[in-house]
């Protein structure tokens, strides 16, 4: 038994941003150190994703997480105690090998990246140091360029409008500091231009406006004036950057886009976003395609690849396989870095690698289920990222991460370095 030895392995429920039950994992050290995670959860999900493990039945309309709970508190806590939490890999290994499924469907890879995450953040209190620092280890680090819905819609907004995120990105910003300023005057411009316009009628799942809006273009359109409407120029100070999120809304090959009545084909659709690319200043575009439309997916980065930033969600679900395939195959340009996709802390970091030794630009992001967890901003800073991805400018689960990097890019003082626009390779 060394000082950082697991001593306690805890699971329990706690209620998420929705308000459905999710897993919190509590890790306690031999010294006395204290880690703790919430995991997030998705509801655009990829099919390759880690299982969310859910009770079913009608306990919380069969979101409950006893079964997860359970795992945490039984065969992980029998694996895990008495293993180093200094040896993240070692103990991702054993949750791995120890659920020996492939989607992580025994544990529950909510259980599995829950304990994962609260045992780096044992193993950083243990050293005195905030999780940042302890996952950067020597590794130069830069605050990562924000990108932060202004408009939610898809499956976090009823389907009011079939793009799921609309988001601006502070790119023309020197500081993380500035750039979240410049987020708050346009997130409160575009609320004046919707109280104007009689739409202003509450917010969606992550904190975006509530998308009323007569087409998914009339939501850019309004995307563009609020930045304007905040003295700011679309482009210059903050680009779009849109998830489009197109498994969501395709099958068999076509894209049904309900709000404005039409059903494309894939050439129809990579013809659409090229027009939304012309028209409107663009830097990010997030599953244009469906996870199974490779060859849209490859035809389009082929077209707009070196325009915009082309970012697979849904096509790599934070898997370093899939993430060195699509790279060979120039499928995309960028990766989006959900832990809770992959399960563990080490399998995402590897995702991550993955995208960095194939020179495609990575994204930390959370998911549309939240918590007043903030591991993400401290990933997105330690990795290295260069980008990452809340949500909206509201609601505490979100703001939460957002007020967390402040007090990161304070702490870093004179070291602190803005990603900013130079994090999008491709502009
Ligand atoms: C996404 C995320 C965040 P969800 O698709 O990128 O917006 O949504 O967590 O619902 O998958
Ligand atoms: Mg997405």
């Amino acid at each position: 038994m060394s000082a950082t030895s697991i001593a306690r392995v805890h699971g329990r429920r706690v209620f998420d941003s929705r308000g459905r039950p999710t897993v919190e994992a509590q890790i306690e050290l031999q010294n006395g150190a204290i880690g703790r995670a919430i995991a997030p959860s998705g509801a655009s999900r990829g099919s390759q994703e880690a299982v969310d493990l859910r009770d079913g039945g009608v306990r919380f309309g069969g979101h409950d997480v006893t079964r997860a709970i359970g795992s945490v508190n039984g065969p992980i806590a029998a694996l895990l105690r008495g293993s180093d939490a200094l040896d993240q890999k070692g103990i991702d290994q054993q949750m791995i090998d120890g659920d020996a499924t492939p989607a992580k469907s025994r544990f529950g890879g909510n259980a599995i990246v829950a304990v994962s995450l609260a045992v780096a953040h044992a193993a950083a209190a243990a050293q005195n140091m905030p999780l940042w620092r302890y996952v950067a280890g020597d590794q130069a680090v830069a605050l990562p360029l924000p990108e932060i819905q202004i408009f939610g819609g898809g499956a976090h907004a009823g389907r009011r409008i079939d793009i799921q995120d609309l988001m601006v990105m502070p790119i023309g910003a020197e500081t993380l500091g500035a750039a979240l300023a410049m987020v708050a005057d346009i997130y409160r411009a575009a609320g004046t231009l919707m109280q104007e316009a009689g739409k202003l009628t509450g917010v969606a799942d992550e904190g975006g406006y509530w998308p009323v809006f007569e087409s998914n273009e009339d939501a850019l359109t309004m995307l563009v004036r609020a930045i304007e409407h905040a003295g700011l120029r679309p482009g210059v100070d903050a680009a779009l950057s849109l998830d489009i999120a197109a498994t969501e809304f395709s099958s068999n090959g076509r894209y049904r886009l309900a709000l404005d009545g039409r059903d494309l084909d894939r050439d129809g659709m990579a013809e659409l976003v090229l027009h939304w690319i012309e028209r409107f200043p663009i830097a990010s575009i997030e599953d244009p395609f469906a996870e199974d439309d490779v060859t849209g997916w490859r035809r389009f980065t082929a077209a707009a690849g070196s325009r915009v930033q082309i970012v697979g969600d849904d096509l790599l679900t934070t898997n370093a396989a899939r993430v060195a395939e699509a790279a060979t195959g120039q499928l995309c340009n960028a990766v989006l870095i959900k832990p809770n996709q992959a399960g563990t802390l080490t399998e995402a970091h590897a995702a991550l690698e993955a995208a960095q030794r194939a020179s495609l630009s990575a994204i930390v992001s959370a998911r549309s289920g939240e918590s007043e967890d903030v591991s993400i901003a401290h990933l997105a800073v330690g990795w290295n990222a260069g980008q990452i991805k809340v949500g909206s400018f509201a609601r505490s689960e979100r703001m939460a991460k957002w007020n967390e990097l402040l007090r990161i890019e304070e702490a870093l003082g004179n070291d602190a370095r803005y990603a900013g626009g130079g994090a999008l390779r491709v502009r």
